[in-house]
């Protein structure tokens, strides 16, 4: 059976169990016994199919010292380590028994001994395992009888780690009245799944019931890995925190979870053979799986396989000319389709013509002229590819004409159109693999193209506007509005997109500022980077599209979601964030306005690091404030040193990284709260740090503690931040110590000082000022009647106080905070 888990975070995972035993569904006898003889027994009943219900009951309530066991058959546990047991039964109140009050009891017991095999039947009594005491919700009376009502009380325990193979059951009477009606026995899974092209295996939860299980996925068919895939197994059968994922082989696409392409052309033919050509034909693949947009032939003379010739065609014919004579070529054909290129051919080989000799003693004069005149052919390809390669008309260098002989020319309806080239054939030469396609690993400042046109058309794909639907605004951008809406491209289904649009009347600067982003964006390929789609730039509007992320913004989900996640779900969110960061430092590109509000999660919680801009980057961010220099820096989350000397590096990126742990961890709350930012500079340059958030991890909050090193090279590098969060992970044990109350405080202050040093005049006042006035009267009552008291305050004490709700608990805890904050900075020296 299993459960799809309700919840308003669209959270949708499977929840598998799977029955170890279900007495509702057992047809013959249940072999269960019991002792003695004439305490528990069975009560033949047969359901509307006649099937039997197997209810056991009990029902000694006037007899003193009553000790009946009912004792289950051999359970096996089929590996697992922790099973479940949901028990089903009636119970009467004893209140409505008259007589009968003084020996009735209202609870039973459970139990279980664990053995290898059917053998632990005979053991005693005394050797099985208290499971608990179970009690009923509620029990039945005279009058429920009467109206044949009989509430039904569903109880699960829990019992683990199990060591051996199976296990038996006991229930113990002590003389209560009960109907057994029955017994549901499992363990949980966590099912199999295909996530980021990688296959994770039926797994078996863990023994502990807090425990994570490291699950490393499989990659499907014609995928490899890209960073090795791994998820998380919670005890409740829940599949959390992916890590990693597979790509497609080189001509596969990502299709449904799969890498589909077409298959490889299986029968190639020769046509006319020259002296210097070769004409080939052949046969569309067996199994095309879509339209063939073009075919790849490949060839290269025998022995000669590091420098190759690719032609593409549109036919299924082709001749390859400019051939040595008398040689032979080996040829390879692929196609291509939508779902990108599938296999190669087996190697198919023939000789172009010999040239003949006209007579003995002139034999050696045709090859001489031959090999002249091919060596002079192949010098001219040879320089003629170099002076394609490096002398440019509009000097936009190496790249530009990498992109002429990579991208083929073909224009389709709803697709991308990449740069012209001959309509129907292109040949592209290669020599040892000089010619590199993809696999561009460092990140390209657009600002090094002279027109940042051809930038964005290096890396992003024009879409036609025809592929959009717009279907509403979800926001505002600095350039216009921000829309969602569905992409579908030719070959492709269609897909949920973000669409960020620039507002009619731009000017030159704002167009190339805006395309800008999708320049830097589609340089990146990564689980947690906001993915492009592509750009439209030939018509109006111009847009960027990305990928749709169904909770926007972090910042303000995590607000809207406060407090409804578990650590691990956090800690997940965090570990996707500094992955994305990894990557992008990795490449070389310093991202400058790191925040929470940058960040945008979808709706299996996954977070992309988005937000990339050129010179506008600090500009659209309504955090930025203009520095004493010029600068526009989003202070709160910015290191020191590049507040102070414009010093952004992967190491100032850490220390935004650290603000965004304590936003997540904090649920989204207002780093420095309500400081200026001159004082958030003052009390950070003079070594205060922000506190940890309520409940949040010792460990989590000393990361956060290294990533504030003033000292940039202390800091932690972005590999060693994921390294550390997936050992947490791994282990989530460690992540129940918590920063205890009373240091959270002092972590920020460095010197502790009475609070109430004026702001306000009294207690009331204060608890007024932040609508907590309803616990004036518990404060007064318990000591806390001035500021100066109320200072030593810790959440232990606020609890003990029967100030309960979390909201109210964080209301008051931060308010004295900021309070502190404030007086700490009232002493900093100007
Ligand atoms: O918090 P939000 O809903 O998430 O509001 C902002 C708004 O657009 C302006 O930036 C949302 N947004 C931006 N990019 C995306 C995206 N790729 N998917 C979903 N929402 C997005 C953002």
């Amino acid at each position: 059976m299993f459960v799809i888990r309700p919840s308003s975070l669209t959270v949708f995972f499977l929840l598998f169990s799977v029955n170890l035993l279900d007495s509702r569904t057992v047809m013959g006898d249940l072999g269960w016994i019991a002792y003695p003889k004439n305490g528990w027994e069975e009560i033949g009943e047969v359901d509307e199919n006649y099937a039997p219900i197997h209810t056991y009951q009990v029902c000694k309530v006037m007899e003193q010292n009553q000790n009946n066991w009912l004792l289950t058959s051999w359970i096996s546990n089929e590996g697992a380590s922790r099973i479940f047991i949901e028990l089903k039964f009636t119970l009467r109140d004893c209140n409505s028994l008259p007589g009968g009050l003084g020996t009735c009891k209202e609870t039973f017991n459970m139990y279980y001994f664990e053995s290898d095999d059917e053998d632990g039947r005979n053991i005693k009594e005394n050797q099985y395992i208290k499971i608990d005491t179970i009690a009923a919700d509620e029990s039945f009376t005279e009058l429920d009888l009467g109206d044949r009502v009989m509430k039904l009380n569903t109880e699960v325990r829990d019992v683990g780690p199990l060591t051996k193979k199976g296990f038996y059951l006991a229930f113990q009477d002590v003389g209560a009245c009960i109907a057994l009606v029955s017994v549901r026995v499992y363990y949980k899974k966590c099912p199999s799944v295909i996530r980021n092209l990688a296959r994770f295996p039926d797994t078996i939860t863990g023994a502990d019931s807090s425990q994570l299980l490291e699950v490393s996925g499989v990659c499907v068919n014609h995928s490899v890995t890209d960073e090795a895939p791994k998820m998380h197994c919670s005890a409740e059968g829940e599949w959390l925190v992916p890590i990693g994922k597979c790509l497609c082989k080189a001509g596969y696409e990502e299709k449904n979870n799969t890498c589909q392409a077409p298959s490889p052309v299986s029968s190639v033919k020769k046509g006319k053979i020259t002296k210097n050509s070769i004409s080939l034909s052949w046969q569309e693949p067996d199994r095309p799986n879509g339209i063939i947009l073009e075919y790849e032939i490949k060839y290269f003379e025998k022995d000669q396989e590091m420098s190759y010739t690719i032609i593409k065609s549109k036919e299924t014919t082709i001749t390859a000319d400019g051939l040595k004579p008398g040689s032979a070529y080996v040829f390879q054909i692929r196609a291509r389709t939508a779902a990108g290129y599938g296999g190669f051919s087996r190697r198919f080989e023939f000789e172009t013509s010999p040239v003949l000799a006209a007579s003995s003693d002139q034999s050696q004069i045709p090859i001489i002229v031959v090999s002249v005149t091919v060596g002079v052919i192949l010098l001219a390809v040879v320089i003629g590819f170099l002076l394609s390669g490096s002398c440019c008309d509009h000097g936009c260098g190496w790249a530009s004409s990498l992109r002429a002989v990579a991208y083929p020319s073909l224009t389709w309806r709803c697709g991308y159109s990449k740069a012209k080239q001959d309509p129907e054939e292109e040949k592209m030469h290669f020599h040892n693999g000089h010619i590199k396609l993809p696999g561009v690993r460092t990140y390209i400042d657009p600002h090094t193209y002279e027109d940042p046109n051809q930038a964005v058309h290096e890396f992003a794909k024009e879409i036609e506007a025809s592929c959009i639907t717009i279907e509403r605004v979800i926001g505002a951008g600095e350039f216009g509005e921000v829309c969602s809406g569905r992409l579908k491209l030719q070959g492709k289904r269609e897909l949920p997109v973000a669409i960020k649009t620039l507002k009619v009347g731009y000017t030159e600067k704002q167009r190339r500022d805006f395309l800008g982003e999708a320049s830097i964006m589609g340089q990146f390929d990564h689980p947690n980077i906001i993915h492009l789609e592509g750009v439209v730039t030939k018509s109006k509007p111009v847009m960027i599209v990305t990928e749709y992320m169904e909770n926007g913004s972090l910042d303000t989900f995590l607000k809207k979601n406060d407090g409804q996640f578990t650590v691990i779900q956090l800690v997940g969110m965090l570990r996707g964030i500094a992955s994305g960061m990894k990557y992008l430092s990795d490449m070389g590109y310093v991202h400058r306005d790191l925040a929470a509000r940058n960040i945008l999660i979808n709706s299996n919680l996954v977070c992309k690091v988005s937000d990339f801009g050129l010179s506008r980057v600090l500009e659209d961010d309504p955090e930025a404030a203009y520095t004493t220099r010029g600068g526009k820096i989003p202070i709160r989350w910015t290191a020191p040193e590049a507040i102070a000397f414009r010093k952004f590096t992967s190491a100032s990126d850490v220390w935004s990284y650290g603000i965004v742990m304590w936003e997540v961890m904090s649920y989204g709350e207002r780093p420095y709260w309500e400081m200026t930012n001159q004082d958030v500079i003052k009390a950070v340059e003079e070594g205060y740090r922000l506190p940890s958030p309520m409940d949040c991890p010792a460990a989590l909050y000393q990361l956060m503690l290294d990533c504030w090193q003033k000292d940039r090279n202390s800091r932690p590098k972005f590999d060693e931040i994921v390294s550390m969060l997936d050992k947490l992970i791994r282990n989530p044990s460690s992540l129940k110590t918590l920063v205890n109350a009373s240091s959270r405080v002092s972590n920020l202050l460095v010197e502790h000082s009475p609070v109430g040093s004026g702001a306000y005049r009294s207690v009331g006042e204060w608890l007024e000022a932040i609508k907590m006035g309803r616990y004036t009267e518990i404060f007064m009552e318990n000591g806390y009647s001035s500021m100066d008291a109320v200072a030593q305050v810790t959440l232990e004490d606020l609890r003990r106080l029967g100030v309960t709700l979390v909201g109210h608990q964080k209301k008051i805890m931060n308010s004295l905070q900021e309070m502190k904050v404030q007086l700490v900075n009232g002493m900093v020296p100007l």
